[in-house]
């Protein structure tokens, strides 16, 4: 694996590309501030309603006034609360969220030559065939922003790059409203310091594995012994490596091929009745199905999440040697991925499936 990538490292360092990574500032809220003028300058968390105490959910995002107060995409809607009680609150409007997106999308769709939409407010820009140099791409860049904001009154922050991976790092680096730019022999002084978690697939759990090693910065894991990582992580070892010295070579792609599908939902209340939590389970379980078949998949692996009152999450998986065909396999194994959660009594604030 490595002798062939380093071929392939050598065949394609002949083309060097310019690739455009665009992220929405503060997304949902930023669009909710454009719809409310009068919220301008306060704290605007989008996810649910606190309900003086007894509200339930997660912040979806906030406006870079809320996050001053430590508020943060994933928080438990009541702990925000607790941050700033101040906050102006609102549930989530997806469809307005998805007519935004639409159009920012194809602001930036008319200005690439392949394009790429992450996430409803992210999106790949190879930009390589259309402009000859990176003055070039950063007077593209700046015309992009200056369209977005015009159209849709919403700025976002532009990473310009050879590779997606550094383009995606680079605009996530001076965010809200930024512009970084950074060239090929620029990688390594740009990625150096950076924590090692601004890496794809590097989260939480790698970090703390990485920590006892030496390794906290991206420089510290490009410089480590590569197959001592390939020993520790397998081949994802020797694929943080490469990433790590900024070496990424997957190709801006019209359309991204899920991985997975997930449904999950948080109960009204907190739910102790195996009946109801099993009911509940079946219906996520029948709604991921619906999406695997859509899309004409098949799959392995079925995941289970449960979150109990004192939010403590846990996750169980099954892996099957053959993609699973049967709906009735799919419920078995899913009652057995149940059954320890029933079987502690303890109550039940969130169940979620994944296939
Ligand atoms: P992000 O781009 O991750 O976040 P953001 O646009 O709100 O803020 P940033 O300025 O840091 O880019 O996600 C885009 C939208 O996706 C976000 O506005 C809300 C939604 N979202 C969730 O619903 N849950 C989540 O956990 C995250 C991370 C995002
Ligand atoms: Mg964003």
């Amino acid at each position: 694996l490595e002798s062939n990538l380093c071929r392939l490292d050598s065949q394609r360092a002949s083309s060097p590309r310019i690739i455009i990574h665009v992220d929405v500032d503060a997304f949902f809220a930023a669009v909710e501030e454009r719809e409310h003028p009068t919220f301008k300058g306060k704290p605007v968390v989008v996810g649910a309603d606190p309900k003086g105490g007894s509200g339930r959910g997660v912040v979806s995002t906030c406006n870079y006034e809320a996050r001053k107060f430590g508020i943060y995409s994933g928080m438990p809607i009541l702990i925000a609360w607790a941050h700033c009680k101040d906050a102006i609150f609102l549930p989530v409007n997806y469809p307005l969220y998805r007519e935004v997106s639409f159009k920012i999308m194809k602001i930036l769709k008319g200005h690439a030559d392949k394009f790429q939409k992450t996430s409803i407010d992210e999106a790949f820009l190879d930009v390589s065939e259309r402009v000859i140099n990176y003055f070039k791409a950063e007077q593209l860049a700046r015309r992009i922003k200056r369209e977005i904001k015009r159209a849709e009154e919403l700025t976002c922050s532009i990473g310009i790059a050879p590779n997606k991976l550094v383009a995606k790092i680079a605009s996530d680096f001076q965010k809200p409203n930024g512009l970084t730019i950074v060239e090929q022999n620029n990688i390594t002084q740009f990625l150096s310091p950076l924590q090692v978690d601004k890496i794809w697939g590097i989260g939480q759990k790698t970090k703390a594995k990485l920590k006892p090693m030496g390794i906290e910065t991206i420089g510290e894991l490009a410089s480590y012994d590569s197959t001592k990582l390939k020993k520790k992580f397998g081949t994802l070892g020797f694929a943080f490596h490469q990433m790590a010295q900024g070496i990424d070579h997957s190709e801006v792609v019209e359309k991204r091929i899920p991985k997975s599908f997930s449904h999950e939902q948080t109960f009204d209340t907190n739910v102790s009745d195996a009946k109801l939590i099993q009911m509940k389970v079946d219906k996520l379980l029948e709604e991921v199905i619906k999406d695997v078949e859509r899309h004409e998949f098949t799959f392995k692996t079925l995941t289970l999440k449960v979150r109990y009152d004192n939010f403590e999450t846990h996750t169980h998986s099954t892996t099957l040697p053959f993609p699973a065909i049967k709906p009735k396999t799919f419920k078995e194994i899913a009652h057995k991925l149940l059954f320890p959660s029933l079987q502690s009594g303890k109550a039940i604030r969130l169940v979620g499936i994944k296939a």
